[in-house]
């Protein structure tokens, strides 16, 4: 048995998002968002299912505040609705949407948990998206007043700020593949989103430190990719280098650019721009979750959610485990990918998200003993000790996610949580994986054989 402590001040955490645990969409004057919209089209998510009421957190939040308290979590990633603070998505903020927010702050802060929101977890309001939504440059100028109107709410007890989450899926997800809300299938809308959502990330943090924010940052799903090395470059660049590199070196990569001719001239790129997008950031957020594994076939079409791809096929290695996403498990990828990052642009990072699906429900004590789930948490946080030894600046992991809930597209059919939801009843049962955390944390380490 080894012992692996982590660094004094390491934070560990767990993650939510608003459209996945809150419900209470109709309450309180909060507007539609795009997954309103997209949940009501047949055949769009599992069974037809919806987040209008999915963990009911936004009655229950001192219950799952005492949840997290009882696990010993030192902060708390959830994120906020953009609609609840302007249900149109521009103009003055609803109050009662600002109101709920400052209470859930000041709850965290009293029970000793450090809040730390994201901006844009993928509800835009709906409003926008019909006037084009992430496509068009309005939309990053509407988010950077957001910004400004929710920093200047909270700011007083928020030190760290995440602008967006995962733009990966809220551009290739949303409009080239359309697996996600809003649903279209415009290769290249999904790479004027790319630039409008990083636009949008700059103009937020300018509205957050003119706010007085400490630390601003932007969560991103790098896919790890493995396999052929030119099918993993230009995978690589439209994936990942098209995030990192102008938010860190202030430019789009040439090959990327020269890849995606045939979906767009990016002419949507104005001057000023890459100054915007690259202002410095405190930390990067890294969620990880399995890496991609990919070669060269002459002849194959492009991957739907990777433009400027032809010519590559993903596959997955039969030997490895799966989760119940189907997801490989290689914690390998998390250490690899966080030493990549390290090198390549040598910024601090934190894991932001980082976790398994498992059905596991309660036995007929009622207990939910979820042991694949702790096995897939204690090699990732192995993985990031690993990291750390290795000489990469990490500064936190938040496990995804605090309880069940709404699995996007997947409905209520894959479970992430640490905590099990009864949805029937909302019933909270926190699993053995939470036992496993929290004993992790109150050690500030773990054991691996
Ligand atoms: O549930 C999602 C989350 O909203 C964003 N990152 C990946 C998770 C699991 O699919």
């Amino acid at each position: 048995m080894q012992q692996f402590h982590f660094p004094e001040g390491f934070l560990w955490g767990t993650a939510t998002a608003s459209y996945q645990i809150e419900g209470a969409a109709a309450e309180d004057g909060r507007g539609q968002s795009i997954w309103d919209r997209f949940s009501d089209i047949p055949g769009k998510t599992w069974r037809g299912q919806s987040g209008r009421v999915a963990c009911d957190h936004y009655h229950r939040v001192d219950e799952d505040i005492d949840l997290m308290r009882s696990m010993g979590v030192d902060t708390y990633r959830f994120s906020i609705a953009w609609p609840r603070i302007q249900p149109d998505g521009s103009g003055p903020a609803n109050p009662a949407g600002l109101d709920f927010y400052d209470r859930l702050v000041d709850k965290l802060v009293a029970a000793g948990i450090k809040p730390m929101p994201t901006l844009y977890h993928w509800d835009l309001p709906l409003t926008l998206e019909n006037l084009g939504g992430w496509p068009v440059r309005d939309t990053a100028e509407r988010f950077g007043e957001y910004a400004a109107i929710v920093a200047s709410r909270l700011v007083d007890r928020v030190e760290t700020w995440w602008t967006l989450n995962e733009p990966w899926c809220s551009a290739y997800l949303g409009y080239a593949n359309g697996h996600h809300a809003p649903g279209r299938t415009e290769p290249g809308a999904a790479l004027a989103a790319v630039h409008h959502l990083l636009l949008g990330h700059g103009l937020a943090t300018q509205a957050l430190r003119a706010a007085g924010a400490e630390q601003v940052s932007i969560v991103l799903n790098p896919s790890h990719c493995r396999g052929d090395e030119d099918a993993v470059q230009v995978v690589d660049g439209v994936a990942n280098r098209i995030f990192f590199d102008p938010l860190l070196k202030g430019a789009y990569p040439e090959d990327v650019v020269a890849n995606t001719r045939s979906h767009t001239d990016w002419g949507f790129v104005q001057d000023g721009d890459l100054e915007t997008i690259s202002q410095p950031i405190d930390l990067l957020g890294v969620n990880y979750y399995t890496p991609t594994w990919l070669r060269s076939k002459a002849g194959a079409p492009e991957i739907d959610v990777f433009p400027g791809s032809a010519g590559i096929e993903g596959w997955t290695p039969e030997e490895l485990p799966v989760t119940d996403m189907g997801w490989p498990i290689d914690a390998s990828g998390l250490f690899d990918l966080l030493v990549r990052i390290h090198k390549d642009y040598g910024v601090p990072v934190m894991v932001t998200e980082n976790g398994a699906a498992y059905p596991t429900g309660p036995n007929e004590a009622g207990e939910v003993v979820d042991t694949e789930r702790i096995e897939y948490l204690r090699s990732h946080i192995g993985a990031v000790h690993d990291a750390i030894g290795a000489g990469v600046d990490v500064r936190g992991y938040t496990a995804w996610s605090l309880m069940d809930n709404f699995e996007w597209a997947f409905g209520y059919d894959k479970r992430f949580g640490l905590v099990y939801v009864d949805y029937a009843t909302q019933r909270r049962i926190p699993k053995a994986s939470a036992k496993f955390y929290s004993d992790v944390i109150a050690a500030n380490g773990l054991e691996l054989d």
